[in-house]
């Protein structure tokens, strides 16, 4: 069809104003950015082996180093494991035989630790103990206090609970023996039944399997939420980027940096622009979908392989989109007004969060993104609905 043959069509370039190339700068910049700003959040887990650490670093974070054994040997039973976003001094507790105290040997651990840049050291610290144990030692607590004294938050975790289930009430239980070590945690007493300081925060009680390894495990969301209300103010968003069991939090970082990119396009939109000319959105489209990969700890390297985010940005461009959504809606005209722009950038924003979500659960293959974008694309009724809820917002 050709502009001539339907004059109503607002008349078609194929001049894209932005190329790939520049909308895949566009993305990356935005990306690398956003790391850089939120950084990475370092946790320090004190246990010893086989009490579970690398299964908890697993189930939180989603990171296998256990079994790839990439970490940085840094001393004797002291191990740092890390990428961009995420930390981990993988600290081996105290070893039994050894001639140094447990305190000393835990405080030469941590003065090797602070002699490594900033952006390693430690946030919160979770210390593990096998549930099975029931009892802390008095290696235990010199560590701990070793620990609260270079002002670190401690967390107690109590690794491999194993729950039953209660038949007739469904009610998860634990042990009795457990129960009784977690109610001494909790008003921890000495043998004359003295109060006893252990400056720990939180007691949790975890699993990441049933005994019968399978399951996804118990107390994770709880370890979590707690881990990051000890966080740091100015590390608690690496945090939400590095952890992958709560997806919320993630939304609320994404969703103000799509509000703001929506403004923007509207702002860019203020002057109206026709519908050919409608790639002037790209470049705040592709930024703000950069900054919400980080968010999701996307892995840009693999998407960039794939070839995948060049496709992206030409078929983000909001052309063809914007030419679909004029024409069943007329009354928004045959330009892009700024109500236009911002509820295409508002609809784009949404379903490319969602799609990062799928895709940051494993859910889909980062290498597919580019065909996965078909389908989570939004569609001329999703925009609709954003043009119709900011037109409710402003009356
Ligand atoms: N039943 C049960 N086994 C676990 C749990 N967490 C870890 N394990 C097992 O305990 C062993 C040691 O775990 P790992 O995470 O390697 O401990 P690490 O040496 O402290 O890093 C492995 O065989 C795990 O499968 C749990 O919550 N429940
Ligand atoms: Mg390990």
């Amino acid at each position: 069809m050709t502009a001539a043959a339907n004059p109503e069509e607002p008349a078609m370039t194929d001049d894209p104003v932005v190329t790939p190339e520049d909308g895949e700068q566009e993305f990356l910049s935005a990306t690398n950015q956003a790391k850089s700003k939120y950084g990475r959040f370092n946790l320090a887990i004190i246990g010893g082996s086989g009490v579970g650490k690398s299964s908890l670093v697993n189930a939180v974070f989603g990171r296998d180093w256990a079994k790839t054994g990439k970490g940085l040997p840094v001393t004797r039973g002291v191990q740092y494991f890390h990428d961009e976003t995420l930390g981990i001094w993988d600290v081996e507790g105290f070893e039994i035989g050894s001639s140094v105290p447990p305190r000393e040997q835990l405080r030469a651990h941590l003065e090797t630790i602070k002699t490594h840049p900033a952006d390693t050291q430690i946030a919160v610290v979770w210390y593990c103990i096998k549930a099975t144990d029931d009892r802390l030692t008095p290696a235990d607590i010199e560590m701990i206090r070793e620990l609260a004294a270079d002002g670190l938050p401690v967390v107690l975790v109590l690794t491999k609970v194993d729950w039953s289930k209660n038949p007739i009430t469904g009610a998860r239980g634990v042990a009795k023996d457990l129960e009784s070590f977690v109610e001494w945690l909790e008003e921890p007493v000495d043998e004359n039944g003295e109060p006893l300081s252990i400056p720990y925060e939180r007691v949790i009680l975890t699993s990441t399997r049933d005994k019968h390894g399978k399951g996804k495990g118990h107390g994770l969301g709880e370890l979590v939420a707690e881990t990051l209300s000890l966080s740091p103010e100015n590390e608690k968003d690496a945090f939400r980027i590095a952890q992958r069991l709560n997806l919320p939090w993630k939304r609320e970082m994404a969703r103000p940096i799509i509000a703001a990119a929506s403004a923007a396009a509207g702002a860019a939109a203020a002057v109206p622009v026709p519908v050919a000319d409608a790639a002037v959105l790209a470049p705040i489209q592709l930024g703000m979908m950069g900054r919400i990969a980080a968010i999701y700890d996307l892995d840009i390297k693999v998407m960039l392989s794939a070839g995948a985010l060049a496709q992206l940005g030409v078929q983000i461009t909001g052309q063809a989109l914007a030419r679909s959504f004029l024409k069943v809606i007329p009354v928004a005209g045959s330009v892009i007004s700024a109500g236009v722009a911002l509820s295409l950038t508002a609809a784009t924003g949404e379903a490319w969060m969602r799609l990062c979500e799928q895709v940051h659960t494993g859910k889909i293959d980062p290498a597919k993104i580019g065909e996965a974008w078909g389908q989570f694309a939004p569609s001329v009724l999703d925009v609709g609905k954003k043009w119709a809820e900011q037109k409710v917002a402003k009356s």
